[in-house]
């Protein structure tokens, strides 16, 4: 009988992506699928999270625009030494949302100048297929379905943004909150242990159960971690957490 869940090492072998490969590869090196989201409002902050989760996660997760003091060659440069030295990928969670050719620009310029050090960014498929084409040197998770309470990503549009991610080879997975087609990564948010929901509309699961029920492959906590008493060690409790509900989603 097959397994609910496919293993890291099944979709390793048959995914092409060379970010996908990566990811799946550290995964299992480190026996984890969790990626922290690094939402927190300074440099030194960033870095602090990054060295102390690093050990524990497969990505670390940025919102660059929200960092008060971002500095390319402060911000960015010493992140980059961190994530080598931990073996963990960088996203930009941008959630590009527009016609292709702005997305080049927003992609490659600016202050933030992600291509040049983003190994997987988000972005929306609202502007059609051939807007994601010019996201090169990147795995692209494409935004599917939104854990916030009354998003407007009902079935129809899942089912027609799934098919533009499923038929894009620059697409590797997706974020949702629904089960994805085996070709396609699925990155979850929306997971904390302690609580639902945090008064503005988000709405959280455990990784227990998305894993069980989703069959999700990677969870994504931010506040579960950085606003936790201690952040290291509460990377190593949804590290665990997410490996033992991977491993028991096999059966
Ligand atoms: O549907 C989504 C998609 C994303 S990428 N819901 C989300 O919450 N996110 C992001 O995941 C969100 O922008 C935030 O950075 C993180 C969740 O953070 P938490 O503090 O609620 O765990």
């Amino acid at each position: 009988e097959d397994p609910k869940h496919l293993t890291y090492e099944y979709k390793l072998e048959n995914l092409e992506h060379s970010k996908a490969k990566k990811l799946l590869e550290i995964a299992l090196e480190k026996k984890s699928n969790l990626i922290a989201s690094a939402d927190v409002l300074t440099t030194k902050e960033l870095h602090e999270f990054a060295e102390k989760t690093g050990p524990h996660i497969v990505a670390l997760k940025t919102h660059m625009d929200v960092i008060t003091d971002f500095d390319y060659d402060q911000t960015i440069l010493p992140l980059i030494d961190i994530a080598a030295k931990h073996n963990f990928m960088l996203m930009e969670d941008r959630k590009f949302a527009d016609i292709g050719n702005t997305q080049d620009l927003q992609y490659s310029y600016g202050m933030y100048k992600i291509s040049n050090w983003a190994d997987l960014i988000t972005s929306h498929v609202i502007g059609g297929y051939s807007s994601l084409d010019y996201f090169h040197n990147c795995g692209v998770i494409a935004i599917l379905g939104m854990s916030s309470e009354g998003t407007l990503t009902d079935k129809n549009y899942r089912d027609e943004a799934t098919k533009i991610a499923q038929s894009h080879p620059n697409i590797i997975g997706g974020v949702a909150q629904n089960e994805l087609p085996e070709e396609l990564l699925l990155f979850t948010p929306g997971v904390n242990m302690e609580t639902s929901g945090d008064g503005k509309g988000q709405q959280y699961n455990t990784p227990d159960h998305v894993f069980r029920n989703l069959h999700t492959d990677f969870i994504i906590v931010g506040r579960g971690i950085y606003k936790a008493e201690n952040p290291e060690q509460a990377a190593l409790s949804y590290k665990i957490a997410g490996w033992e509900a991977y491993e028991a989603s096999l059966n």
